[in-house]
């Protein structure tokens, strides 16, 4: 009687074991389809970071038809503008956000006129 019992735990902790094999395997298999979709459908929203009289990314690469937001988490304001007057932001102070579809391939430099050391550009493909 007392085998049975343990052959049961055992048996119990076997299947367990397996479930918890299934199971990581089924989320494995759903986070790498998830990242697929994600490498093959492009992104349609780009974020670029302005910190410490920089832009982050300088150099941001997107798909045509994107739309990129620039953010200000500097606390001083600036501004966002086209070297080739496709765009000019109006001030963005801290937490302010500015935004541009950019719809034609090139590539976008811009500069912040406030602090004109400040640049960076968009590359769109
Ligand atoms: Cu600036």
């Amino acid at each position: 009687m007392k085998v049975m019992m343990t052959m049961m735990v055992m048996k119990k902790r076997v299947c367990f074991a397996g479930a918890a094999v299934v199971l990581v395997a089924a989320t494995v298999a759903t986070l790498s389809s998830m990242s697929a979709n994600a490498q093959s459908r492009p992104a349609t929203a780009q974020e670029v970071k302005i910190d410490n009289f920089s832009f982050g990314p300088a150099t941001l690469t997107v798909a045509a038809g994107t739309t990129v937001t620039w953010t200000n988490r500097d606390d001083t304001p600036h501004n966002v503008v086209s070297t080739a007057h496709m765009f000019k932001s109006k001030v963005v102070d801290t937490d302010e956000k500015f935004s541009y579809t950019f719809t034609k391939p090139g590539t976008f430099p811009y500069f912040c006129s406030i602090h004109p050391k400040m640049t960076g550009k968009v590359v769109v493909q």
